[in-house]
Parts: structure tokens; sequence; C-alpha cells
């Protein structure tokens, strides 16, 4: 039994379509116009197929295969389909469409899981719009609760319970939807592997054995807005000066020979009064620090902190910094990676045993549930980008991956 890969590919064609930059890349927010057309489209295929589909009290998508024993723990297969700004086709929409279709070709082989298998679409996985990447998998492992989504603010100040209730959902709900340790079997997320591992080796799959972590801050720099002719330039706190010389403080940790493994960048700017002629009074940016261990996390983070304290004094400019999210690095389960590969292995699919740079959902559930990830190759390793790529014959060998292990685990009469 394999995937339909054709149904797949008009899946991932038909997602594009619902973008607000057409032509340049997918650009899909959470609850916007947007989101629920997507949403729409997903229930649509899910309920033709004889499966059940509704919204969670936050946001998530969540389709139903129900199990001979339907009182046994779910099979969660899950990922993502809000993007960044100006982001690929296949970024999370991979893992959600192949577990739609996973689902879909077990009902049209008659083939029944003993336990139940849920495709949940994670909500606001990116963290564009309210700045905390993994909000649903978050809510709904139990480290956000209903009072921490009145926290989370989007740029004109409207919270994710607010947008979730002009979504017409119930966030009050949450606790009856969240997953708990006693009704999670496992869960697996298919993803590209949005880097270039894979591709540089020539292996169709990868198998991963821990997500990395992330800190992501909030600076601000306070310096004085002045005239751009007539100020001199020792009579100056200009905080986009100051904000450039941090910003190139904080590469230069990055590359520090000794930090193997971490990465940083500052993706969001904004700087006021963003006049061609008025020197800068302040300026907000963001710092995403990652790595596969807290400790060096913590320690670049700590190291980039001091270094902005110690550039904005002497530059007489005030700083402030918040944590505005943090996701703690998380290994996979070790008896499913090699579950998986051995699945691979008897598929004669050639495998490699990763680690993942990007953050995932499978990170959050891992905490409550055993779980895997099955990435496939990224071209030429863009990813969060509208040159986002993989090859179809690639997704086959993940999607149909997928489907193995997704039986082996729900079991089937
Ligand atoms: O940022 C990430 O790693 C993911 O794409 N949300
Ligand atoms: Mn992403
Ligand atoms: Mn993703």
């Amino acid at each position: 039994m394999n995937v339909n890969i054709v149904r797949i590919h008009a899946h991932i064609d038909a997602l594009a379509n619902f973008t607000a930059t057409p032509g340049a890349g997918s650009t899909r927010l959470s609850f916007s116009s947007e989101y629920r057309a997507a949403c729409d489209y997903l229930i649509n295929v899910a309920e033709s197929s004889g499966l059940s589909a509704r919204f969670d009290a936050i946001g998530n998508l969540r389709i139903r295969l129900d199990g001979a024993q339907s009182n046994l723990p779910v099979v969660v297969v899950g990922s993502h389909i809000d993007t960044v700004i100006h982001g690929g086709n296949f970024d999370g929409i991979l893992g959600v469409v192949s577990g739609l279709e996973i689902l879909s070709t077990l009902v049209e082989e008659n083939i029944q899981p003993i336990h139940p298998i849920e495709v949940v679409n994670f909500v606001e996985e990116e963290g564009t719009t309210f700045r905390c990447p993994l909000t649903g998998s978050k809510a709904l492992t139990g480290q956000l609760d209903e009072d921490a989504l009145k926290t989370l603010k989007d740029d004109d100040g409207r919270t994710f319970h607010e947008a979730a209730i002009a979504f017409g959902l119930d966030p009050s709900r949450l606790d009856e939807d969240r997953f708990y340790k006693d009704t999670i079997k496992s869960m697996l997320e298919l993803h590209i592997e949005q880097g270039a591992v894979l591709e540089s080796l020539g292996i169709p799959v990868g198998i991963v054995n821990d997500i990395a972590g992330s800190e992501n801050y909030r600076i601000r720099l306070y310096g004085r807005a002045n005239h751009a002719g007539t100020t001199p330039m020792s009579l100056r706190f200009d905080s986009l000066a100051c904000a450039a010389e941090c910003i190139t403080l904080i590469e230069r940790i990055a590359r520090d020979p000794k930090r193997t493994n971490t990465v940083a960048t500052v993706g969001r700017i904004s700087c006021l009064p963003n006049a061609v002629n008025v020197i800068p009074a302040s300026v907000e940016f963001s710092i995403d620090v990652r790595d596969t261990s807290e400790d060096r996390i913590e320690d670049a983070s700590k190291e980039i902190l001091h270094g902005i304290e110690a550039i904005a004094h002497q530059r007489n400019i005030r700083f402030e910094w918040e944590l505005t999210a943090k996701s703690t690095p998380k290994p996979m389960s070790p008896s499913m990676v090699a579950e998986l590969t051995v699945l691979s292995e008897t598929a004669g699919i050639a495998s490699h045993i990763m680690t993942s740079g990007a953050l995932h959902d499978a990170a959050m559930m891992s905490d409550i549930a055993p779980t895997a990830m099955i990435f496939v190759p990224s071209k030429d390793g863009r990813s969060h980008t509208p040159k986002e790529s993989t090859r179809y014959e690639d997704i086959e060998h993940g999607a149909n991956l997928l489907l193995a292990a997704v039986l082996q685990q729900a079991g089937s009469n």
C-alpha cells in the first residue's frame, strides 16, 4: 500500500493558492482569511474522504480517523500550514497534507487502525503573528494555558485569545482539547529538512534524533531624534548606528569557532521615525539564538546581551531587552528512531539520522509522547523563501515511510 503522490501534489499546489502575497511565496498567517480558506480546503478533502474534521478551542485543525478501539490513546500525525512572510509551499504543509493523504488511503483501502489516528494542523507554529513559535503545540501540551494566550500580541496589540474568539473559537475550552501522556500514544511529523545535508549526501530520507532549541528576544534601543543636517556627529545619540554595531556583534559571537553548533539571527528590525533626514530616535529588533544544547543557547544569549549593554552604555543609548519565546532542545524517541530506520531499510530507502536546526511541533509533543520526525531534502537547502522546493520522488519516499510508521504505531485489523 502506497500514498497517492498525485493527490499530495494537488493538495500542496491548492494550498499554495491561499496566500496574501500571490506570486511572491506563501504568506498565510494564523486566523487570516488565507488561513481560513486553506483550512476549509483541508476540511472539504477530509470530509469527502469520510474523515471527521474540526477546529479545536484555539484554532488547531484536527482531522480524525477512529480506531477499532476508539478509546485507546491517539496516534498523532502533525505539522502546520501557517507560514513565515513570503515563505515556501512545503514548510509544514507537507506534513499536514501527507497525514491527510495517509488517512484517505487507509479509508480507501478499508483498513481500520486499532488506535485512533489524528492529523493535527498546529496553529501559529511559525510565530509570525504573535511572536511565539509553536503556540498551538505548546498549548495542547500544557506549556501555554488560556491566560498565556491573552499575553501573546500581534503588532496591532490584538491578543491571540482575542483573535481566536474573532475566528469563531472558544479558547476557554482549551483544557477539553489538551493532549496528555495517557491520551496520546505517539506523534510523527514529516517535514522538509530546510537545510542542505540530505541533498549533499544524496539521501532521500532523514530521521531526526534531536531538535534544536531557541531563545527569541526583543531588543529596544532609545537614542535621541535630531536634525540629520545640523547635528554634529559628536553630539548624536543615534539608535540605528547603535543597533548596527550590536547586530555585527551578535553575528561575531555566533561565528566564534568555539561555538560550533550555535546560530543567531536578527530577522526583524524597525526604526522610528524612519525618516531620511532624522537621526533615529529608537530601534526595535529581534534576536533568534539556537543550538542543540540549552547551556550553549543560554551562554550565547548571555554574551550577546552583555555585549549589547556595553555598546549601548558607551553610546549613551538606553537599552531594554525582553525574552519573547523559548523552547528547549528536545531528543526524539530512540525506539521510534530505530523503528523508522528499520522501516526505511525494509522499504529499500536510504536514510540518515540527523539533528534538526529548525523548530518543530514534534519538539513540544515529545514532552508527552514518544515522537519522531522524518525529513525529506530541500533543494539547495533553501527554506522560508519562495525558492523552497522538494522533489516529489523524495516526498513519495517520505510519505510512504510515514504511512508505514503510522500503521506500525496505530496497528490495524
Ligand atoms: O523557525 C523555525 O525553526 C520553524 O520554521 N518555525
Ligand atoms: Mn518554518
Ligand atoms: Mn515548519
